[in-house]
This record gives structure tokens, sequence and C-alpha cells, in this order.
């Protein structure tokens, strides 16, 4: 508003305002520090509004924001339950309950009700207040009337129920539990078969390989070996014509397996063994001498004029004989043709040589 000086004049901000007048805001009446403090009972909360603010009184308590008085809330008889006592504070109430009594599960019930009933209760039952009076109930894990109270057999109650597959359910007082079947181990929530191959946690005999499965393993024995009560022996493929061998081999058993092997003079695989053509070799036969070849072997026939020795490894000309004649002194009598073999023969063992052929 505008106000009238001697020579002047001045503006003035409305109430709730403050500024130099030309320029006026809101003062927050509510704030703690205000320069304008408000009014509202210590029992009401201040809303600030523009250019003002009011009060209200805050929850148990009645009025117009800047006079607040307490409810009593006591003076409605549906404010606490039956056998409790209100008592009225400053906003606010209290139920208790009446002397001799105290609270259980939403009622007042006398205090001593299962103080006293207790010796009557089973030691493993508890008692419970129920409608001002109490029973016995048996904790959990047992069953009865309370003043008597046995184990529950819960793996006979409920089998295969309780316990995960490959467990036994074991009994036991106030509960039960779940025990694994041999060869199986509790993972947190099921029973596992113990992979013992793995684990190396196996008995298998030499040759013998653990082969783990549901609950147990076995042992089986290697390719080529046969069980043989608690041992994996060497089959004999051999002897028990278990092999196919071609013709011109034979077979030789091994331990853990078996295989063909060519005769001598023969080559080739398992499948097929050939005559080895050793004339094809320069070295088959000595000097002098042709080689001719036959099934599994060969020959080496001495060129004409030359003479198989007594090792058949060297051809000798008919010359080395006639020179071991001259050699050895004899008297050849030629109507004795024996006498003539005979002395051949000492030359012939003189120089290594054969007589074969004379
Ligand atoms: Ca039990
Ligand atoms: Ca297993
Ligand atoms: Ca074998
Ligand atoms: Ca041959």
């Amino acid at each position: 508003s505008c106000a009238n000086t001697p020579g002047s004049f001045s503006c003035l901000c409305p109430p709730g305002m403050e500024g130099n007048g030309f320029h006026c805001r809101d003062v927050n009446e509510c704030d703690q520090n205000s320069t304008l403090p408000h009014n509202c009972s210590a029992q009401a909360f201040c809303f600030n509004t523009n250019g003002s603010y009011f009060c209200q009184c805050q929850d148990g308590y009645q009025g117009d924001g800047f006079i607040c008085s307490d409810i009593d809330e006591c003076q409605v008889a549906t404010t606490c339950l039956k056998n409790m006592t209100c008592s009225n504070l400053l906003g606010s109430y209290a139920c208790s309950c009446t002397m001799g009594l105290e609270y259980s599960e939403g009622t007042c019930v006398s205090e001593d009700v299962c103080r006293n009933a207790s010796s009557n209760c089973h030691p493993l039952a508890e008692c419970v207040h129920h409608q001002g009076s109490f029973y016995c109930h048996c904790v959990d894990g047992y069953v009865g009337s309370g003043t008597d109270c046995s184990d529950v057999n819960e793996c006979s109650q409920s089998i295969n129920k309780l316990c995960p597959a490959f467990s036994h359910c074991l009994n036991t007082n106030g509960s039960y539990m779940c025990d694994c079947w041999t060869g199986f181990q509790n993972n947190g929530t099921h029973c596992q078969d113990i992979d013992e191959c793995e684990t190396g946690n196996f008995t298998c005999p030499v040759n013998g390989s653990c082969a783990n499965h549901e609950g147990s393993y076995n042992c089986t024995c290697d390719p080529g070996f046969s069980n043989n009560g608690s041992l994996c022996s060497d089959i004999d493929e051999c002897s028990l014509g278990l092999v196919q061998c071609p013709n011109f081999s034979h077979c030789i058993n091994t331990v853990g397996s078996s295989f063909c092997e060519c005769w001598e003079g023969y080559q080739g695989n398992s499948s097929i063994c050939e005559d080895i053509n050793e004339c094809l070799y320069n070295l088959s036969c000595p000097e002098y001498s042709m080689c001719v070849n036959s099934n599994g072997s060969y020959l080496c026939l001495c060129d004409n004029g030359f003479s198989q020795m007594n090792d058949l490894s060297t051809c000798n000309h008919f010359f080395l004989f006639f020179s071991c004649l001259f050699e050895v002194e004899i008297t050849i009598t030629l109507d004795k043709p024996e006498t003539l073999t005979e002395y051949f023969s000492t030359c012939a063992n003189s120089q290594h040589l054969s007589t074969e052929g004379f």
C-alpha cells in the first residue's frame, strides 16, 4: 500500500509479505527462524501459504490448530479389548491387560494359567493359551494328547515323499534324516551317483578299466583280455581259433592281441602272404649260379662247369676238384670205383667241398 509522507510517499508490503514496497515476497511463517513466527499450537503442524499460513492439530489432538487439546480415546469403550485397561496419554493411549492377566495371541489371559498348567503338559509339549484357558500341544515331530507325546515316524508315514531319490529315510526322535544309498552322495539338494572312476575310488585288475554306473561301478577287461575270476587274462586268439590267418602264415599270440606272421620265404600282411621272389634280389645266389624261385624258397643252380660246395653258398669250377686230386697222393684203381669215391670224399672234406654229383 502507498503511504503519504511530507514531500514524498513510501510503499509498504501487505501483511505476511516482506520487501521494499516495490518488490514484496512471501514470508514463511512456519520456518523456525522466520521474521514473522507463527502462532500454531505446539501440538499442531504449520503449513505455509502465499501471504499467510494455517495450522492443523496432530493425530491424537483436536482443536483449530492454534489451540489443540488431547483426545481421550479411553472415553470410547471399544478402544481396548475385553479384559484390558485403557490409559490415556497425551496425543495417544495404551491398552494393557488388567491385573493378574497377561497378553497372549490378542487376548488377555490369566498370567498363571500356563505356569500352573505346565506340569500337566508332557515335557515335549508346550502350553498354549486358549480363550482364557490352555491346552498342551506336542512340539513339532511329536504327536499325542499333549499330556503324552510320542515321536512321529515320518518315514513310515510318507514313504518316498520326504526323502529324495536314491536315499533312505531314517527316523529319529522328533525328526527324521535322509541318508544317501551306498554309491551316492549328498550334493546339498539330492543324492547323486558317485563317479568312482573319476574320483579314483575303485579297484580294477591290471588290463581292466573302470566303468561307472548309477550307484556303483564295475570293471571291464580291456580289448584282448577276458575276465578270469578277479583278473583280466590275455585271450589266446590263436588257440581259440578266433583269428583266420591267410595261407602261408601262422598265428602269433601276444599279450592283449595277436597277429598273423607269414611263413619264412613269404611276405605280406595280415590278409595275404605271397611267396618272396628271392631271385629279384641280386645277392640271393653266389657267383656262377642261376637263381630259381620256388614257393617259400629258391634254388641256386651252379652254371655248367661249376659245382656247388658243401655250404651251398659258392659254385666252384671243377678245376678245384682236380687240383684236389693232385694234391692228395693217391693211386686210383679204376676197377674199384668205390676207392675213387673214397678219395674224392677225403679231398672234399679237406677242402670243404661237396662230393655230390660224383
Ligand atoms: Ca521322527
Ligand atoms: Ca557310480
Ligand atoms: Ca592275445
Ligand atoms: Ca620264393
